[in-house]
C-alpha cells in the first residue's frame, strides 16, 4: 500500500501557509481528535516560528473521551494551549474564542502602552484536508462573521472576517499537507476520510480497520454486527470481514461474501461513529 504526496504540493502548500502566518498573531491548528498525532504537522511550528500555535481536537463526538482527556494533558503539558470541541454541532467554541484571545493578549497590551490603538487578534486556520477547518471558521463567525474591508498591505485579496470585536479571522484557511511518510500514518488519515478511498484497495483498509477495532474496541463491534466477543480477538481480517458481511447480506450469487460492499459499509459506518467513540492514536 502506497499513498504518495506529490513533493510540489507540499512545498506549494507549505508556501502559502508561510505568506499567510506573517500576517497573523496566532495559528490555530485544526486536528482530529481521533488521531492527535497522525493528523499534525510538525513543520508547522518551524512556519510559525515564535508565534502562538493553538491546538483544537476537532470531531471529539467521533473520538473516545477518556483519551481526549489524556491527548489535551500531554498537549497542555507540552506549552501548547489546547481544547477539544466538535464544530459541526458548535460545542466548545466558547472556549476556542478565549484561547485565540489570550494568545496574543499580552502583546495587543504591549502595543497599546506604547499608544498604539486597541486592536483585534488576528488567527489563522490550519489543518489537514477534510479536518473541518470550514466548519470551524462557519462556528467562529456564526450570524456575527462579517468580511472585514480589506486591509492595507494584505496582498492578494486575501480577506480579513470579524468574529467579535476581540478576533479577526484570515478566510482562508491553510490545508496542511498530511504526513504519509509512515504507512501506519497514512492508513489512519484514510480511516477517517482525510485522504481519499481511491488511493488505497477498500477491502484492506476495512480488513485492517476491523483488526484495529477487535483488539481496542471489540464492544461496539461485536454489537453491531453480532460477532461473538470472547472470540473476536482470534479472528484473522478475512475472517471479520467475512461475519461482517453475513451479518449485513453482503453475498454475492453462490454465497460468496461480497468484500467490497462490505468493506465500505465498514469504513462509512466507522466515519460516521457508528462504530463507537474510538480514538486511533493513543497518547505517549
Ligand atoms: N462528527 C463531526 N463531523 C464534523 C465535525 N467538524 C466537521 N465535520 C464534518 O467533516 C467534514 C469535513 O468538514 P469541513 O469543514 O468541510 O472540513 P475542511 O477541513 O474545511 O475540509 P477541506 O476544505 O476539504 O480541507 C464535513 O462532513 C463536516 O460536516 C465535528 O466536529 N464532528
Ligand atoms: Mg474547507
Amino acid at each position: 500500500m502506497n499513498i504518495h504526496w506529490f513533493p510540489g504540493h507540499m512545498a506549494k502548500a507549505m508556501r502559502e501557509i508561510g505568506d499567510s502566518i506573517t500576517l497573523v498573531d496566532a495559528v490555530v491548528e485544526l486536528l482530529d481528535a481521533r488521531i492527535p498525532e497522525s493528523s499534525r504537522n510538525p513543520k508547522l511550528y518551524a512556519l510559525a516560528g515564535k508565534k502562538p500555535v493553538l491546538v483544537i481536537l476537532n470531531k471529539a463526538d467521533l473520538a473516545d473521551p477518556g483519551m481526549t482527556r489524556r491527548w489535551e494533558a500531554v498537549i497542555r503539558n507540552s506549552g501548547t494551549a489546547c481544547v477539544s470541541v466538535n464544530s459541526e454541532k458548535g460545542t466548545g467554541i466558547g472556549r476556542v474564542k478565549e484561547l485565540i484571545f489570550q494568545s496574543a493578549k499580552e502583546k495587543l497590551d504591549r502595543e497599546e502602552a506604547k499608544g498604539r490603538n486597541r486592536r483585534a487578534v488576528r488567527v489563522m486556520v490550519v489543518g489537514i484536508p477534510n479536518v473541518g477547518k470550514s466548519s470551524l471558521i462557519n462556528r467562529l463567525c456564526g450570524k456575527a462573521g462579517a468580511p472585514v474591508a480589506d486591509r492595507p498591505g494584505v496582498t492578494r485579496g486575501r480577506k480579513w472576517i470579524r468574529i467579535d470585536k476581540n478576533i479577526e479571522l484570515l478566510d482562508t484557511p491553510g490545508v496542511l499537507p498530511p504526513r504519509l511518510d509512515d504507512r501506519q500514518t497514512g492508513i489512519k488519515l484514510a480511516w477517517t476520510g482525510a485522504i481519499r478511498d481511491s488511493l488505497l484497495d477498500p477491502v484492506q483498509l476495512a480488513g485492517e480497520l476491523l483488526l484495529f477495532m477487535s483488539a481496542h474496541y471489540p464492544d461496539p463491534l461485536c454489537s453491531r454486527y453480532g460477532l461473538p466477543p470472547d472470540l473476536v480477538r482470534e479472528l484473522s481480517a478475512e475472517q471479520l470481514l467475512n461475519a461482517c458481511g453475513k451479518a449485513r447480506g453482503c453475498l454475492r450469487s453462490g454465497g460468496i461474501i461480497d468484500e467490497e460492499r462490505i468493506s465500505a459499509i465498514l469504513l462509512d459506518e466507522f466515519r460516521a461513529g457508528r462504530l463507537g467513540h474510538v480514538t486511533l492514536d493513543f497518547p505517549p
